[in-house]
């Protein structure tokens, strides 16, 4: 597990176009989870560095270049800074597998292009956000204006760290705020360096900021600052419901992207060796590390055994391995804390009456890491805590149902709605069990498929609001209705 490239220079806060130390001079390590070495210390932004990030973005919005710049112009800024990121993908994707344990092939060949693909997609819309000219009465010019927000505080999570910049930063850049962001303290290396970019890049001082530090600090001044508009926040759904109320003192608008538990539906007519390969990926990509996991996989009664059989064989196969091998599919957990919750979980489905079927331990590398197998619990029941609670691992729920009807009952019967997948050749199938679903995904036939043009945000405690898609721009802006007298 050797890693042989540069050290990784120290970590700054982001703030007014320039690379800074924090007042207080407190800096945080960050760790690799493979081999729980020091990857580099990084600057620690506190209450007084939350304030002067935000302040700088305010200035900015207010005052500065960026409201004075055309939209072409701010279109052309997204642009490059998408080239930039691809022009250094490598550099990028290996400190995202160092921070987060995520194999290299993920960083590298799926979370960068997401990330740069965000920049170059938000870019186009730029130039292309309109109000409308309203005919309310003869006597009058009546039109809306579609105007930015203000400043955008972006609270991100570690699971996907350079992916959430770009889902977050791009689009509300597109429409002419400017945004403070707030990188999870386990994974603060890429949002730093696509910030350095963002200079390089030539975005003017104080429209893109970063403030690496504790949720408890950096985030929750972020959420309490009078001079901040929005929040968009993905996390977790306790500290999306925190925010919640502690956003209400200032009245802040608000997109949370939140936890999920989300079914995927296997009928006895689907292309079974599909549904196989999408069932483990829809799981094991990202460790299960992923807000959208197929975490409760619904199987038809008739080909239960086989299925369940077939794919515990699979998740055998799925080795965890050095993350930064290419040819890595399983890589580390995020830290201890997050493993011992993980084996906890399966442990307790086992005593709930979980059959184990594949993995279940933990799978250390030279002794080090916080790798866990690729773990199948059969037979689950989806009233178990197994099938309602997020557990963010690589833990599979294989759950037996009888017909449509059973399957979407079983699918909805939980807290959280953020995605689903349906796997049947029968189209009319697909789509009535699509509309029954109540989930703000819904993938028939594939899984775990994102694009920049497609939204995503969750139903019931998922969430609210969308990121992606033409539909995350309504979030980012607000209508201003102008009324001329013409008498
Ligand atoms: P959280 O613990 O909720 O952390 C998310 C972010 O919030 C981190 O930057 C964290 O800071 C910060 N934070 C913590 N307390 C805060 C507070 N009081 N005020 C403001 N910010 C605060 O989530 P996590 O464990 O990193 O991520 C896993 C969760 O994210 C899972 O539930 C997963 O489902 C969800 N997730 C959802 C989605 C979507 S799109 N719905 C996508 C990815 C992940 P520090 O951690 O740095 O202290």
């Amino acid at each position: 597990m050797s890693d042989t490239l540069a050290p990784v220079r120290p970590g700054k806060l982001i703030i007014n176009g320039e690379a800074v130390d924090a007042a207080s001079g407190a800096t945080f390590e960050t760790r690799n989870p493979a081999t729980e070495e020091l990857i580099t210390n990084v600057a620690e932004a506190g209450v007084e560095d939350v304030d002067r990030a935000v302040r700088a973005a305010r200035a900015a919005f207010d005052g500065g270049a960026w409201p004075k710049m055309k939209p072409g112009d701010r279109a052309r800024l997204l642009h490059k800074l998408g080239d930039l990121i691809l022009a250094n993908a490598d550099e990028i994707a290996r400190l995202e597998t160092l921070d987060n344990g995520k194999p290299i092939f993920e960083s590298r060949h799926v979370d960068i292009a997401m990330v740069a693909g965000c920049f170059h997609y938000f870019s186009g819309w730029a130039s292309k956000l309109t109000g409308e000219t309203n005919s309310v009465n003869p006597a009058f010019f009546t039109y809306t204006l579609r105007e930015p927000l203000g400043v955008v505080g972006a609270i991100i999570p570690w699971n996907f760290p350079m992916i959430m910049v770009g889902w977050k930063a791009a689009p509300a850049l597109a429409a002419g705020n400017t945004v403070v962001i707030k990188p999870a303290a386990e994974t603060p290396l890429s949002a730093i360096r696509i910030a350095e970019l963002a200079i390089e890049a030539g975005f003017p001082p104080g429209v893109f900021n970063v403030v690496p530090g504790r949720g408890s600090v950096a985030g929750e001044a972020l959420v309490k600052h009078p001079m901040v508009d929005k929040i968009s926040f993905t996390g977790s759904t306790e500290v999306g419901k925190h925010i919640m109320r502690t956003a209400a003192d200032t009245v802040k608008k608000l997109t949370l992207e939140l936890g999920g538990k989300s079914p995927n539906i296997v009928f006895a007519d689907a292309d079974l060796d599909a549904a196989l390969r999408g069932a483990t990926m829809g799981i094991f990509y990202g460790k299960g590390e992923v807000c959208a996991a197929g975490s409760r996989l619904l199987v038809e009664k008739s080909i239960y055994e086989e299925f369940t059989a077939k794919l515990a064989e699979r998740a055998r196969k799925m080795v965890p391995g050095d993350p930064l091998d290419p040819k890595t599919r399983l890589g580390a957990l995020i830290n201890e804390k997050q493993m011992n919750s993980v084996l906890g979980y399966i442990e307790t489905g086992v005593k709930e009456g979980a059959r184990l079927v594949a993995g279940g331990a933990r799978a250390p590398i030279n002794g080090k890491g916080t790798f866990v197998q690729a773990t199948v619990l059969a037979d689950v029941d989806n009233k178990m805590r197994v099938a309602q609670e997020e557990i963010f691992g690589p833990v599979l729920a294989v759950i037996p149902f009888d017909d449509a009807a059973d399957a979407v009952a079983k699918a909805n019967d939980v807290f959280f709605g953020l995605a689903s997948g349906v796997w049947t050749k029968d189209v009319k199938k697909a789509h009535t069990v699509s509309r029954a679903l109540r989930a703000g995904t819904v993938w028939i036939n594939m899984y775990n498929f994102f694009d920049p043009g497609m939204p995503f945000g969750g139903y019931k405690a998922s969430g609210f609001g969308r990121d992606l898609g033409a539909a995350c721009l309504q979030d980012y802006t607000q209508l201003k209705s102008v009324w001329l007298n013409l008498e």
